[in-house]
């Protein structure tokens, strides 16, 4: 009989290709590839709201055997509500994802199974334990690596962890066939050109206090080979005329005699200077060689977590006491990139503990350079994190908390009631020193997401007529790349 499996993801903008690796992985290594049918259910959000509603979403999921959601933790409210329906409806769930990988002694009661950290080898399994079984009994689920389950006596089990795939090179790529939404993979997303996200390499040698991503990959890096990387992008751009490469590894640009061998297999094969990458870098770990070299690849984006105009604050989200990454470092990596014809992105956080007013000043200078784009963050207490810790000895979260507190989305409607870590700054006070400087990022971010185009121009409107000299090259430039998306998005479509 074939088991039907639904792989929920409520992503937003880009496929969730840990979702194609499990399957990609099940369709090459299982011998039982030819019983289980896949699908991959997407169920976007556009600025906090889903598309879908969830009504639609847990219908559609009734027509399954197994359905496998995965958790990020912002979403993490709405993923229960799903689960409690399926449960009703004897449909088994298993979690996976950073979320519970986080919080396994929390696994809810409307589901089966959590996957905790690399998902391939444990999703194999336990599908594996299903078609043979009819189901997943307990005597079974003791001897698979890396889950949570529910005992016997209503306590929750967690296994020893799933030791995690040595050679990532043997990883398939993910299967993206079964992503079907409109919002993936679009035909004009970015500057009229196809953007395809790949992932290159797992883990990172760091440990910021907001970050869960060393707990869940460990800082142990394990990078896919240059021979890998290039199939793969020579693969997205037969298949999907991908020249847009959004590298979404954590650190993935920290190995430059990789990215040298990628160059020279790009060039021996026609290909250097015909496609581009976006990616995300440190500021400790680039310097003007890694720059040529970024050039020379055609990285025209490049993202860095700034995080602080000070050095003590960014010793505390950094985690380190050691200086390893230093504001003057950030201040060169923004220059020689910028400079280095690179489009930047500085990534900065307010809201530390014992963090003041001078400080958060000091932060927003960052903002004020000509040509570098940013994003703002509140520092968020995400599970995994040592900063979770922090948050939940103070008692500002719990595990049975209201998840939305915890959205990254930073907007007059979340900010009132998102978790606030900082004693030293009222938070009506940092909300009005941040609050221009989310309006000005409007105007001055690319357009990456077109359904926030309207609200782009209303608030810019706004800017406008505060401070005219200011704005208005600000916002002729973002009006006349709207006016070219839409154009060509309704010349596309007919
Ligand atoms: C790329 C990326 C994005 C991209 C696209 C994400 C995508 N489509 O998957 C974008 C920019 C859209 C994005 C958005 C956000 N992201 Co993000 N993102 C990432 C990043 C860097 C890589 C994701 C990835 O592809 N990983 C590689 C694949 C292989 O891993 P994976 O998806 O985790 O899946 C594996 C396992 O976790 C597991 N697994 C996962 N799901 C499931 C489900 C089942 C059933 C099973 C069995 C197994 C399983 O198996 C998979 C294979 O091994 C991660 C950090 C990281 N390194 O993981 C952060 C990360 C996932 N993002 C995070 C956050 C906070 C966000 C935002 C909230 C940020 C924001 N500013 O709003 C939004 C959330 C949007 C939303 N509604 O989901 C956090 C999540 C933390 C948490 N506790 O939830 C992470 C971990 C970053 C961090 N270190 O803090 N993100
Ligand atoms: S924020 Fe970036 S550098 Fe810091 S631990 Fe997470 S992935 Fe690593």
């Amino acid at each position: 009989m074939m088991i039907r499996v639904a792989l929920l993801t409520l992503q937003s903008s880009s496929p969730a290709l840990g979702l194609g690796y499990l399957i990609s992985w099940f369709k090459k290594y299982s011998e039982f590839r030819n019983d289980v049918e896949f699908s991959i259910v997407e169920a976007p959000k556009a600025v906090s709201t889903f598309i879908k509603p969830i009504e639609k979403i847990c219908k559609e999921l009734e027509e399954y055997d197994i359905v496998g959601i995965s958790t990020i933790t912002q979403d993490y409210s709405e993923i229960l509500t799903i689960s409690d329906h399926l449960k009703s409806k004897n449909i088994p769930v298993i979690l996976g994802g950073h979320h519970i990988s986080a919080l396994p002694y929390k696994l809810p009661h409307s589901t089966v199974v959590g996957v905790l950290g690399e998902g391939e080898i444990t999703f194999q399994q336990l599908l594996e334990l299903f078609v043979k079984c009819g189901g997943f009994p307990e005597d079974k689920l003791i001897g698979i690596d890396g889950i949570c389950f529910h005992g016997k006596e209503g306590q929750i089990v967690i296994n020893k962890p799933r030791e995690r795939i040595k050679d990532i090179d043997l990883i398939p790529f993910p299967a993206r066939a079964y992503f079907t939404s409109k919002h993936f993979i679009p035909k004009i997303k970015w500057k009229n050109k196809v953007v395809g996200n790949i992932i290159t390499s797992r883990g990172c040698p760091y440990n910021c206090v907001f970050c869960s991503t060393t707990k869940h990959w460990s800082n142990k890096i394990r990078f896919a080979s240059a021979e890998y990387v290039f199939n793969e992008i020579m693969y997205l751009h037969k298949e999907y005329d991908v020249t847009v490469f959004q590298v979404d590894d954590d650190l993935g640009t920290v190995n430059r005699k990789r990215w040298r061998e990628i160059k020279d297999l790009l060039r021996d094969n026609g290909m250097l200077g015909r496609i581009e990458f976006h990616a995300q870098c440190r500021a400790n770990i680039i310097d003007e060689e890694l720059c040529d070299l970024f050039r020379e690849l055609n990285f025209t984006e490049l993202e860095f977590g700034i995080e602080s105009g000070t050095q003590r604050i960014l010793d505390y989200l950094k985690n380190t006491v050691k200086k390893r990454c230093t504001v003057e470092q950030n201040w060169e990596a923004l220059r020689i990139s910028h400079e280095a014809g690179i489009n930047v992105l500085a990534q900065l956080i307010v809201g530390s503990p014992d963090e003041t007013i001078e400080e958060v000043k000091k932060t927003l200078d960052f903002t004020e350079i000509p040509g570098i784009r940013y994003q703002i963050c509140l520092l968020t207490p995400l599970p995994g994190t040592t900063l979770w810790q922090y948050a939940t000895r103070k008692g500002l979260v719990s595990e049975d908390m209201d998840w939305s507190r915890l959205s990254l989305e930073l907007n007059e409607k979340t900010f009132p009631k998102k978790v606030y870590v900082c004693d030293t700054i009222p938070r009506d006070r940092l909300w009005s020193m941040i609050k221009p400087k989310l309006d000005e990022a409007v105007l001055k971010n690319d357009l990456k997401d077109v359904s926030l185009s309207f609200d782009t121009l209303f608030v810019g409107l706004k800017l406008l007529f505060r401070d005219p000299r200011r704005y208005s090259k600000l916002y002729y430039d973002k009006f006349k790349s709207l006016f070219n998306v839409y154009f060509l998005k309704y010349f596309h479509s007919r």
